[in-house]
């Protein structure tokens, strides 16, 4: 057996009569420079080699190619590029048969759609995640998936970016065939049958036929989530094309497509949060520290957040033992969380027998000294200092001296829980974010005296509940909730300035906030901040600029939505203007002697951001938050900041 290199990160061998290249560029194969190149020299290296009957295209490790390097999208281009690479490939006059030994992702697919055909291990996946960054496939993806699989099928696929598995990639004629083992024997043996035949080249194949209306009700559907992102309309429009012109003018319109959107804003802003998401795990001090073991899970309140994190444990294999008050609570809680399993199984999304499985993980007690088995339990009991204090001393004198306690507070001060412990080193926060089991983003609060492996074992458990684990210190509310109380206030001057709620919103949603803050206000209900901002109105400080409209509005008992009235009206359930709110605010302007300003949206969106993006600022220099992107993802993941925008530090640099 020959071995050959064709570049750094490209090698190949000749077995049976076939070139087996195969491309080993960790961590995930991405196509950067040295693979393209690697990849022409396998072309050119088979072309000058008679006795060669075809080529199979493998990788090392467990992702065939993971698409694109990203990290090649801010640099100057660098020959060849892919979509000349995949041209060749298709139009290699050898066959060049695919082995998926794992994910073919982006350009990845792109590179297998230019094979003549196309084997994968069951264990494969396949995607053009493209729309996810910001862009559209750029090496053919929106012209050859719709040819082999049609219109509306390739449409949705590219559209939202969503993954297939091995077994339906091959229903949906993506993939020929899946094998159990022997990958790349396999595939030699395709080869060698594929070059006694005419070859199949997904380019060739006719332009699939275009049923408008079908088309149309699949891409309406795909856009309205897509909150006005250019590239999932982009995506929609070049399949469409595909259907229309020749091959050749559908490749150079997707060029051109995507590289504007590689240079346009958006999918600088989605770059930012893919490589935010991966670096914010990562803390520098832990490196080397191994996280303790962690099987069972106490969690200690059933409520709404309890047992949103019991479902979110049990559904990766935790045991879980819940704690509340009294045996009737515990039973109770039992229930909600069952509840909310079974919902899964009904819909669909869990099979029976995975739901038993959940479900046999966990108890409920009333008795604090059942959680002794527990390796770490997590609060989520009523946000209270005493109650908290109480808790955490109870349960510091059974549990286990190695097992790890953590506090679910939103507002209070962990460290001050802390000192109630005799062990305070084991206690950290682990901020959830409501509902539990469905919110991506976990606060990791590291408290004054946090051992580091009890950091680590933090992060560690946050990975495998599948959350995105972002570090923080100990603030009032730490990152999120600081910033968000920044941006309501700023919102809340905006207001006695001159701005009215449905303005701020109207602005907000126009960004790409789901929903405005005032709405959210509403939805959320008013009564509970009301009663903090009595709580503290002894200790504010008078000179510290107050906005009474909120309390005027609960004053009127126009607690949000579920009272019909709140910063808007809701007749009939339906969010409205309500000039009472309007002549509100008139009075409480006139009463300050403010005279009212007009605002136009930049204006709006300018002071709100830049409050956020300062007091993010704030939080670096105290040291709270590690970094800029970790400050974006929290209010990304938490608080509705549309990820094509980036975040507020990415949005406003410098502020
Ligand atoms: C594209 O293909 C455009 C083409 O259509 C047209 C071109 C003309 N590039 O996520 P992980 C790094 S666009 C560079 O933690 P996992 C990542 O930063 C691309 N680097 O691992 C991290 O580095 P570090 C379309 C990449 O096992 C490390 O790999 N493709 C790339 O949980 C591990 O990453 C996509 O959108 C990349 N393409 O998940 C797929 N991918 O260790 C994007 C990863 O220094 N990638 N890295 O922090 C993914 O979805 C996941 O990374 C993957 C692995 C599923 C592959």
């Amino acid at each position: 057996m020959t071995r050959l290199s064709f570049s750094d990160t490209v090698k190949g061998e000749e077995r049976d009569g076939i070139l087996v290249v195969t491309i080993a560029n960790p961590p995930v194969n991405a196509t950067s420079a040295s693979v393209r190149a690697g990849l022409m020299a396998a072309l050119a290296h088979s072309s000058d080699r008679p006795h060669l009957a075809g080529l199979v295209l493998t990788s090392t490790g467990t992702t065939f190619i993971g698409g694109a390097d990203i990290r090649e999208f801010g640099l100057p281009p660098v020959e060849p590029i892919l979509p000349v690479v995949v041209e060749a490939i298709e139009a290699h006059d050898k066959p060049v048969v695919a082995a998926l030994n794992g994910a073919a992702l982006g350009g990845g697919l792109e590179v297998a759609l230019a094979c003549h055909a196309r084997l994968a291990l069951p264990s494969a996946v396949v995607a053009l995640p493209e729309v996810k960054l910001g862009l559209l496939p750029g090496a053919g993806g929106t012209q050859r998936l719709p040819r082999l699989i049609g219109a509306v099928e390739a449409m949705e696929m590219i559209a939202s970016g969503r993954t297939v598995k091995a077994g339906d990639a091959q229903s949906h004629g993506i993939l020929d065939d899946i094998v159990e083992q022997d990958l790349a024997t396999q595939a030699i043996a395709l080869a060698r049958t594929l070059a006694e035949q005419e070859l199949r080249r997904t380019g060739d194949l006719a332009p699939p036929a275009l049923d408008t209306s079908a088309f149309d009700e699949a891409a309406a559907k795909i856009l309205a989530k897509a909150r006005g992102q250019k590239a999932p309309a982009e995506a929609v429009r070049l399949v469409r094309l595909a259907c229309e012109i020749p091959l050749p003018d559908g490749l150079a319109a997707e060029r051109q497509a995507f590289l504007s959107l590689r240079d346009g804003s958006e999918s600088k802003a989605l770059r930012h949060v893919f490589f935010a998401e991966r670096e914010a795990g990562k803390v520098a001090a832990l490196a080397g520290i191994a996280p303790r073991p962690i099987e069972t899970i106490g969690i200690a309140g059933l409520g709404l957040m309890g047992s949103g994190i019991a479902v979110a444990a049990l559904g990766v294999g935790l045991t879980v033992i819940g704690l509340d008050q009294t045996p009737e609570a515990a039973a109770k809680g039992r229930e909600r969380i069952v509840g909310v399993i079974e919902k899964s199984v009904a819909s669909g999304r869990l099979s029976r027998a995975a739901a038993d499985a959940q479900v046999s993980r966990l108890s409920v007690t009333a008795t604090d000294a059942d959680l002794t088995a527990a390796d770490l339990v997590i609060e989520a009991v009523f946000d209270d200092l005493a109650v908290k204090i109480d808790l955490f001393r109870r349960l510091d004198a059974v549990l286990r001296p190695d097992a790890i306690l953590a506090t679910n507070t939103s507002y209070l001060d962990p460290d001050a829980i802390a000192a109630a412990t005799a062990i305070p080193e084991r206690v950290l926060g682990l901020h959830f974010f409501s509902p539990a089991h469905i919110m991506r983003l976990l606060e990791v609060v590291r408290c004054a005296r946090t051992a580091p492996d009890v950091l680590a074992t933090g992060l560690a458990l946050a990975k495998r509940l599948k959350k995105l684990a972002v570090v923080t210190g100990v603030t009032e509310g730490f990152i999120g909730n600081r910033i968000f109380s920044a941006y309501r206030r700023e919102a809340e001057f905006l207001i006695e300035d001159g701005a009215l709620p449905h303005e701020i919103d109207a602005a907000l949603e126009a960004f790409g906030f789901p929903m405005g803050l005032f709405a959210v206000y509403d939805m959320a209900g008013l009564e509970i901040a009301w009663a903090r901002r009595k709580r503290q109105a002894a200790t504010r400080d008078p000179a510290e600029r107050y906005v009474p409209i909120a309390d005027r509005l609960c004053e009127l008992g126009r607690f949000g939505q579920k009272a019909g009235r709140g910063w808007y009206a809701y007749p009939d359930g339906k969010r409205q203007v309500d000039p009472e709110v309007t002549t509100l605010i008139e009075s409480c302007r006139t009463e300050k002697g403010i005279t009212p300003q007009s605002f136009s949206s930049d204006e709006i969106l300018a002071r709100l951001l830049s409050a956020m993006a300062l007091e993010g600022r704030a939080l670096l220099t105290e040291g709270i938050a590690a970094r800029e992107s970790d400050i974006d993802l929290v209010m990304i993941n938490g608080y509705g900041f549309p990820a094509h925008k980036g975040g507020p530090m990415f949005w406003s640099p410098g502020a």
